[in-house]
């Protein structure tokens, strides 16, 4: 619908989801928003990541908002900054640079009881009042710092690959990488040819799905632009959401063909590209695969392969300040020392203060774990929202079309809003525990529960993530139960 009198919309994030957030508003009719970008670009985590290798490894076309084909894309997995150069297209195009200001934190945001509005306050003292605030502040955006000691006396260059330092020499030098996951995976592929030696520190080896990675030549470009349908075929095709739907079935059902299936093409992946039996025992992991994110690559086990690679995989005792000790007392001598250590991801919009109905802060509603009705609304946190919020659906596929999914469900809450039926909206108590309980039950039975160190696991265990099936999102998505609100 469009807004009669539109609704004040603040938007905290300028990355995927507050740029979808900003279209959608406009589309709404609605030109009263706000969006707060503390960074000094849109793209969120691709304009925060730069390292060497960085890839999406969910399908470009896939990776992609409903409403922007992008013919352009040059890969089927695109890289970083291409998805970044997408991301300020997307946003110069709907003129979105006219609603954000960047370099702008949202500092805190306090619900007023008797106006029912928030004050979103910013980091250069200044304040915002707003009917609705979007909080599209992304999920994996606090470096996570691995605790090993003496870490200070290392003089060579280290840092975290989210705070990726451009001027550091790779080519020739001795790198460490530290981490095993996504990043450290990808990292390694990219620097195996330029170091002249590279030591992988892996505390846990990885499932290798063998995704397969080709450029579209420009013909293909071609035949994409001049139709559109051929694009949708791939983003909308049985093919892609046949996989997307096998992937999910493997996740929730954990002794089901599905995941058996993704397991043994790993297994034959390991067993067919390593040669070396001791590198290969080295990366044969010792969990189920898909508990912790599973690695698409093309070509990390030829890399690892090279002689200028190590795979080490003996505990780290301290980093000295020439490179790094192992438990048994050998030592990696280091120029560049890359922390690919992952992040905090239960962090999301916090450290944000948010003070909901009542004075309710967000830090105490969320003391056991951050948690949301339907991934999007808190109790007490009224006209309150998130796009990928916690216990939304991770996993090995494109988290636009879950913010999509979820704008279309919010939207139905601003409806309420907008047309003055309701002042304030947020899950009972009721609905919350009880989803809560639901979901942690059904948790604890997908793969993320089988066992394992991840991003996708709480301090307790408990995974994080959204524990049914994909179509049960999409249907939970299509129409909010109002019943299960607290509307006033
Ligand atoms: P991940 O997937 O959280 O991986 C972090 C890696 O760092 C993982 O291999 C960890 O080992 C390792 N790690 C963390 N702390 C330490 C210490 N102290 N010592 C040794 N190794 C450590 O982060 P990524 O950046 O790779 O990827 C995050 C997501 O970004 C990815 O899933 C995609 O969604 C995009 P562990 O496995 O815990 O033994």
């Amino acid at each position: 619908m469009l807004d009669k009198s539109p609704l004040r919309v603040v938007v905290i994030g300028a990355g995927m989801a507050g740029i979808l957030a900003g279209v959608r508003l406009l589309e709404r009719g609605n030109s009263n928003f706000a969006i707060y970008e503390k960074g000094h670009g849109v793209g969120g985590t691709w304009r925060e990541n730069r390292y060497p290798g960085l890839t999406c490894d969910v399908p470009a076309h896939a990776y992609t908002y409903s409403f922007a084909p992008n013919p352009e894309w040059s890969a089927f997995y695109a890289g970083g900054r291409e998805i970044e150069a997408y991301f300020q297209k997307v946003f110069d195009d709907h003129g979105l640079g006219e609603y954000t200001r960047f370099d702008t934190e949202v500092t805190g945001c306090e619900y007023d009881d008797d106006t029912h509005k928030w004050t979103v306050t910013l980091s250069d003292g200044t304040t915002d009042i707003a009917d609705v605030v979007i909080a599209a502040s992304g999920v994996l955006h606090h470096p996570n710092y691995p605790e090993i000691e003496g870490m200070d006396s290392f003089e060579g260059r280290m840092f975290h690959t989210a705070r990726w330092e451009d001027d550091v020499e790779l080519d020739g030098k001795r790198v460490g990488v530290i981490g095993n996951g996504s990043t450290g995976i990808q990292l390694v592929t990219a620097l195996a040819d330029r170091a002249e030696t590279l030591v992988q520190f892996q505390r846990s080896p990885q499932w290798i799905f063998p995704g397969e990675q080709f450029e579209y030549p420009e013909e293909q470009k071609a035949a994409f632009r001049e139709n559109l349908d051929l694009i949708d075929q791939i983003r909308f095709g049985d093919e892609y959401w046949d996989g997307i739907r096998r992937f999910n079935k493997a996740l929730v059902d954990t002794e089901g063909p599905e995941m058996k299936a993704i397991e043994q093409i790993c297994l034959d992946n390991l067993e067919n590209s390593v040669s070396d039996p001791e590198l290969k025992e080295k990366l044969r992991p010792d969990y189920r695969a898909g508990c912790k994110r599973l690695i698409y690559s093309w070509c990390y086990y030829d890399k690892v392969q090279q002689p200028s690679v190590v795979v080490e995989r003996r505990g780290i005792d301290r980093i000295i300040p020439t490179g790094v000790r192992m438990d048994d007392g050998s030592e990696h001598e280091l120029d560049v020392l890359l922390l690919a250590t992952g992040f905090e991801a239960d962090r999301f919009i916090r450290p944000t203060t948010v003070t909901g109905r009542g004075g309710v802060d967000l830090d105490d509603a969320w003391a056991k774990r951050p948690t949301a009705f339907m991934a999007i609304s808190i109790p007490d946190f009224p006209n309150f929202f998130m796009l990928n919020g916690p216990t939304g659906p991770v996993g090995n596929f494109s988290l636009i079309d879950i913010a999509e999914k979820q704008w279309v469900y919010i939207a139905q809450l601003m409806d309420k809003l907008a047309a003055g039926e309701a002042q304030e909206i947020s899950p009972s108590h009721e609905a919350m525990a009880d989803y809560e309980e639901r979901r942690i039950a059904a948790a604890k039975n997908t793969i993320f529960g089988t066992g394992c160190n991840s991003w996708y696991l709480d301090d307790e265990g408990v995974p994080s993530s959204w524990p049914w099936s994909y179509e049960a999102f999409d249907e939970a998505m299509a129409e909010p139960e109002l019943e299960k609100f607290d509307i006033r």
